[in-house]
């Protein structure tokens, strides 16, 4: 690889059992054997005091207001996100296992949405929200600025077939009818990242700073298959990116 590149930001997403961990293995697997240097991330990262907080809050051993929680999903990101801007420039790609499209999606799912037309599932309508002050552009602020991806790949699965793969786990969220309003604002983040897909020229931010490479990978597929499909979109960048690492949500006029 020329030192000029700096390695790739792939960030996988999805809900709860979507097989992410599964599929981040195989995806650092495939890189490691090809002799291609790639770290592995993943957030929540619960080995930080902030993160040990959140894993407190997940096993429900800790109460904690919503918006509370949702500044330190996104303060463990912040706090990682030098590490993750100067391993990109060492030359090494970042695969990360969940990012700010969680933070987003699961907070947000609290709250009733807004844009309600712009959301391919509409299947959970009518599940009660517990939290009407966590608006999508509320939970969205706190991540503006933060390393943007150079990819997302966005494993969607129904919450019925997920849930089929041997059951949720015992953690808060983990929940059918959570998870089916967590698809609905990770359906609305994708319509918003699919927006910028038109622009093709990659090295200028978009007009409000959002990357647009978002792409929806069928994810109830079999594990090869799964694994085969998110490789496609992976290998154009494993020779490195040129352009400069992007920051999510931001533009210089605000
Ligand atoms: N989660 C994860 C959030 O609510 N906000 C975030 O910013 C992130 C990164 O934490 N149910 C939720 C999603 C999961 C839970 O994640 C724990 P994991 O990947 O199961 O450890
Ligand atoms: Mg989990």
């Amino acid at each position: 690889m020329s030192t000029s590149r700096r390695g790739a930001f792939i960030v996988i997403e999805g809900l709860d059992r979507s097989g992410k961990s599964t599929q981040a293995d195989v995806m650092l697997d495939r890189l490691n054997a090809s002799g291609i240097s790639a770290k592995l991330m993943k957030f929540p990262d619960r080995t930080t005091a902030i993160g040990q907080m959140i894993n407190a809050y997940l096993q429900s051993k800790a109460d904690l207001d919503d918006h509370v929680i949702h500044l330190l999903f996104a303060a463990n990101r912040w706090e990682l996100a030098s590490t993750i801007t100067q391993t990109l420039e060492s030359g090494t790609h970042v695969l990360c296992d969940r990012y700010s499209f969680s933070g987003i999606a699961f907070s947000a799912s609290k709250s009733a949405l807004k844009h309600k037309e712009a959301i391919p599932t509409p299947s959970s309508s009518d599940i009660p929200y517990t939290n009407p002050n966590l608006s999508y552009i509320w939970c969205r602020d706190p991540e503006r600025g933060l390393p943007a991806p150079d990819l997302t790949l966005f494993l969607d699965i129904s919450p019925e077939a997920a849930s089929a793969r041997g059951g949720y786990g015992e953690e808060r969220y983990e929940k059918a009818e959570m998870q089916a309003r967590v698809r609905e604002v990770f359906g609305q983040i994708g319509n918003e990242m699919l927006s910028h897909n038109q622009n093709e020229d990659r090295s200028e931010p978009t007009k409000d700073g959002a990357q647009p490479r978002w792409v929806v990978i069928d994810a109830g597929n079999d594990k090869t298959t799964v694994s085969k499909d998110m490789w496609a979109h992976v290998e154009p960048l494993i020779a490195g990116v040129d352009s400069p690492i992007g920051r999510l949500w931001y533009s210089d006029d605000n």
